[in-house]
């Protein structure tokens, strides 16, 4: 982050931090990293959180503001610069508007400032470079919530997208005095019916000729144990992951709301974004998605992503 963006934080009195739908722990944890360190520095600035929340909202409640603040507001959008992914409001009203982003594609929202690294892990390690170079306090709280959008983006520093500036700054985030042990439990524990879900799911993954793995989840699956959306689609692709067999793996969940189909695909080394963007949607080379209207679209994903392999 440069020095522009120092003006417009020093210029601005009410800034509202928004970030892509449906969450994810990196776009919680840059929002709410960016939010404290903030509040740190400007103690008597108005400074909002904005958007929908999930079970991965281990932060706070969001605030609701309206289209009249927002237009005399600074407003920042963290973790995508498309407008599938985000709501109406976050970024039609503003006075300047902010993207700050590690996604490859191109943004389609009129905007003041774009800040994208695709080198960067994740919009989290952004946050945490950028405020550690304005020389801004980064207090414990906001340590913790950019940690855990880091570890949330590279799996615990398992991916590729881990480079070497990523364990930097993580090193530096847990200088801050923040509880990994405490991080990791509230994460990564699960119930035992949780598992249980875990294994119904991975017991009845299908594949195609070239051993392509995928899931269709219909509402029936949804609606027997009582499953959530985000949970079923984000969740459990990993599920699928790290099998010598498996080249790449997708998952298809019907949402309850949209009545759509959530589409995510994930590789270890076939760029499946160029079938993501085929479809509409977006993501990085070897994790993305995309969503459409109907199973018959999903089978031809299918075909599609055998073809690659
Ligand atoms: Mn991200």
């Amino acid at each position: 982050m440069v020095r522009e963006v120092y003006d417009l934080f020093e210029m601005y009195n009410s800034i509202v931090i928004a970030r892509h739908k449906n969450p994810d722990l990196d776009a919680y944890g840059a929002q709410f990293g960016m939010y404290y360190i903030l509040k740190t520095r400007y103690p008597k600035k108005n400074i909002y959180v904005v958007g929908d929340t999930n079970s991965q909202n281990y932060f706070q409640e969001l605030d609701e503001v309206s289209e009249e603040i927002r237009s005399q507001s600074l407003v920042i959008i963290l973790d995508t610069v498309a407008k599938q992914m985000l709501s109406e409001i976050d970024y039609k009203f503003h006075d300047k508007l902010v993207l700050v982003d590690h996604h490859r594609n191109n943004p389609d929202i009129e905007h003041d400032y774009y800040f994208r690294n695709t080198e960067a892990s994740s919009t989290s390690e952004m946050v945490a470079r950028g405020f550690e170079d304005l020389g801004f306090e980064i207090p414990e709280k906001a340590a913790r919530a950019l940690y855990m959008g880091i570890i949330g983006d590279t799996g615990r520093f398992m991916y590729s997208s881990t480079t070497s500036n990523t364990l930097l700054m993580a090193s530096k985030l847990l200088a801050k005095g923040i509880n990994i042990q405490e991080i990791h439990d509230l994460i990564y524990l699960e119930s035992y019916d949780s598992k249980k879900i875990k294994n119904i799911f991975f017991n009845s993954i299908e594949f195609t000729k070239k051993n392509v793995a995928y899931r269709k989840n219909d509402l029936a699956f949804l609606d027997e144990y009582s499953l959530d959306t985000n949970y079923v689609s984000r969740g459990l692709i990993s599920q699928m992951s790290g099998i010598k067999e498996i080249p790449i793996w997708a998952n298809f969940t019907h949402d309850r709301d949209s009545s759509k189909i959530i589409c995510e695909f994930r590789s270890r080394n076939y760029p499946v974004l160029e079938v993501a963007q085929k479809y509409g949607g977006g993501g990085h080379l070897y994790a993305c998605g995309c969503t459409v209207d109907n199973w018959d679209e999903v089978e031809k994903i299918i075909k599609d992503l055998n073809k690659m392999v």
